[in-house]
């Protein structure tokens, strides 16, 4: 296929590219509306929406509130970013960048800003002890794969998504293209995981909470709908790993908050206490 599309010089921002998002991108940074952001009674503030980057963060404080570690208790505030609300003077002074996630903790003085996902994750393993391998050399391989999910799963999302879900129109080469990619990422997984129980071996880590809400979700046919498309079915030994941690409390608890799409029992808004959650999933079908 031969395409139409002749670059210009030099490339300005005059069309409407039609995506599902094409309404909140520009080709500029910074805050676009003066806005606070609210804030809760919790020493942890999360800003967020329940996107496979936005679980990350919720599921790991709901791994740190089921070790027992009370001091992870947080605030999780909706960031609706199809609204835009990335965009807003509060949301940027603590990301510049205007994505979610991003926590602050306000434990200390002065409080924290923490952006980036996989930072995020990395603080609060480090801040409180766990779930980062302690030895030396096995906690590198959770931080080899942590890396990994956050150089690898933007091909997932921004290629393959964008392209399989959310293009205005089907695309052959860039199909072609990002699930050549996806497919190997995936027999990655699966190749690792047929010799290891989890991403770092025998414990489980923040590489598996960073992993499981994309490659996790998509195998399990809850990311883009495109389980069949994928041949997930040939992918044994990653299909194992994404259904028992999916089977975890913690999981199940962190995967629904900030949600704002799906059935009722899986969308918590906003998480200012357990019973949040607890509500929603007392909803769940039997
Ligand atoms: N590398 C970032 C990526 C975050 C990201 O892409 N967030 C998306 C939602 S999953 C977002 O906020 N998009 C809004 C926008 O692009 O305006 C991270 O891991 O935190």
């Amino acid at each position: 296929m031969v395409s139409e599309y002749i670059p210009p010089k030099t490339w300005i921002s005059d069309t409407e590219n039609g995506g599902t998002w094409a309404s909140i991108n520009r080709p500029t940074a910074g805050a676009r509306h003066e806005q606070a952001l609210p804030e809760g009674e919790h020493p942890l503030q999360l800003y967020s929406m329940g996107t496979p980057n936005g679980q990350k963060v919720t599921i790991m404080l709901e791994e740190l509130l089921a070790l027992g570690i009370t001091q992870a208790q947080y605030n999780a505030h909706l960031i609706s970013i199809g609204d835009g609300d990335q965009f807003s003077s509060g949301f940027v002074a603590i990301n510049p960048n205007s994505k979610i996630p991003a926590l602050v903790d306000r434990s200390v003085t002065p409080a924290v800003n923490v952006f980036e996902s996989g930072h995020i994750l990395l603080y609060l393993a480090e801040k409180f002890g766990c779930l980062l391998p302690k030895d030396p050399a096995t906690k590198a391989v959770a931080m080899n794969w942590l890396f990994w999910l956050q150089g690898s799963a933007p091909y997932l999302g921004g290629g393959f998504g964008h392209f399989y879900a959310y293009a205005p129109e089907k695309m052959e080469y860039p199909i072609n293209r990002f699930t050549m990619e996806i497919k190997r990422q995936l027999d990655l997984l699966n190749n690792h995981l047929a010799e290891n129980h989890y991403l770092a071996g025998d414990e489980y880590s923040i590489a598996d909470i960073a992993t499981w809400p994309w490659y996790g979700n998509l195998v399990l046919g809850k990311l883009y709908d495109a389980g069949e498309f994928l041949d997930v079915a040939s992918y044994p030994n990653l299909l194992r790993w994404a259904e028992e941690v999916s089977e975890r409390y913690a999981v199940q608890r962190g995967r629904i908050v900030n949600r704002s799409w799906g059935e009722e029992w899986e969308q918590v808004l906003e998480r200012h206490s357990a019973d949040d959650i607890d509500q929603a999933l007392a909803k769940q079908p039997k």
